[in-house]
């Protein structure tokens, strides 16, 4: 890896607002202060071994406040922090079921935070990586005005910002504002976000495949065959791939960002949409890997071009190197280009 600047996050931030002479700084400052709810979850994350906050223990700490599980700690600290910046017109939440309102006696601003505050939250009793997912997009109906649904439902495509934290061996911020994906690295002793990875570009192929074989017998005909495709032997495509899945997309997905490969979370004959959120998942880990060189669709259609009807719909994802999401499709097309010739007889 190149030797990088010394760069802190907010330093990188002002840098790149700088490229834009329109910015107003709005966007650097949502992203700050972003960033701060996100030390604070990191350091409440790194502790949950210790501190028994994991699900509800029926217990009141001393405010009289009922102990939250970890993910609605995360998600009530990043509605906290978000709320009175006087940078968004409304926020949405994988945690809660309607978007979240800015309270009347603070500042509307510009623009929309949709998030999913702690993904993979399951796996923390193991010990296994989580992260938090954010997506952020320009309102689309007038300033001044409580934000809507409509300013939340927008295509990815219409992104200005998004990006993840992963709560792993270390704490770090991947992030993309449609200039590059760049990694800054939580030191947890000055408590600053130091760049780490500028520039992150996903190989164009890889040799990673990630995927709950668990659900092999209720997916798609193309699919099965292009599973079986790499674990046969061609040292020349580099086949046998190797099969990495933690079952937390943020983890799954920044491995394969620095490595290659490519992640599948498919619609099966049990769940026709498959499982992963388009607003809080899918479209700002398409936006990040598209911008540093990969590919995301349904299977047929861009993620970044699907146009969202509800807030927490989910859509099926591959996503990772150009390449073998490419070669996924192709698979998929030729098994349904066969079903059409033999349902015709
Ligand atoms: P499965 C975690 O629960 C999550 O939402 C994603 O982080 C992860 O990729 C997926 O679900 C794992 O789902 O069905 O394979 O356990």
């Amino acid at each position: 890896m190149s030797q990088v600047r010394f760069l802190t996050l907010a330093r990188h931030i002002i840098e790149e607002e700088r490229k834009h002479p329109e910015a107003t700084g709005e966007l650097s400052k949502l992203l700050h202060d972003l960033s701060l709810a996100t030390k604070v979850i990191s350091l409440e994350v790194n502790k949950a071994g210790l501190v028994d906050i994991l699900g509800f223990t029926g217990d009141n700490n001393v405010h009289g406040e009922q102990v939250k599980k970890l993910d609605m700690f995360a998600h009530d600290m990043l509605v906290r922090a978000m709320d009175h910046g006087g940078h968004l017109c409304a926020m949405a939440s994988e945690e809660e079921e309607y978007i979240i309102p800015i309270p009347k006696h603070f500042h509307i601003g510009k623009y929309v935070l949709l998030f999913d505050p702690l993904d993979g939250s399951s796996n923390i009793d193991a010990n296994v990586s989580i992260g938090t997912i954010f997506s952020i997009y320009k309102r689309v109906t007038p300033d001044g005005e409580p934000g809507t649904l409509e300013d939340c439902l927008q295509p990815g495509i219409k992104q200005v910002a998004a990006g993840y934290v992963i709560y792993g061996s270390s704490t770090m911020l991947v992030y993309t504002a449609g200039n590059g994906v760049h990694g800054f690295t939580l030191d947890p002793a000055f408590g600053e976000y130091i760049l780490s990875h500028l520039n992150i570009h996903i190989p164009k192929k890889g040799k990673i495949y990630s995927i709950n074989e668990g659900n092999y017998l209720y997916w798609h005909p193309g699919l099965k065959k292009y599973i079986k495709y790499l674990q046969e032997e061609d040292p020349e495509t580099h086949r046998p791939y190797s099969t990495r899945y933690i079952g937390s997309m943020v983890a799954d997905i920044h491995r394969n960002l620095l490595y290659g490969g490519i992640f599948m979370y498919p619609a099966d004959s049990r769940h026709p949409n498959g499982k992963l959120r388009l607003m809080y998942e899918c479209n700002p880990m398409a936006f990040l890997i598209e911008q540093a060189g990969g590919r995301a669709t349904n299977g047929v259609k861009r993620i970044m071009e699907i146009q969202p009807e509800r807030i927490h719909q989910r859509v099926p994802i591959f996503i990772g190197s150009e390449e073998d999401v490419k070669m996924v499709e192709k698979f998929m097309a030729e098994a349904e280009a066969n079903k059409k010739i033999t349902s015709k007889g």
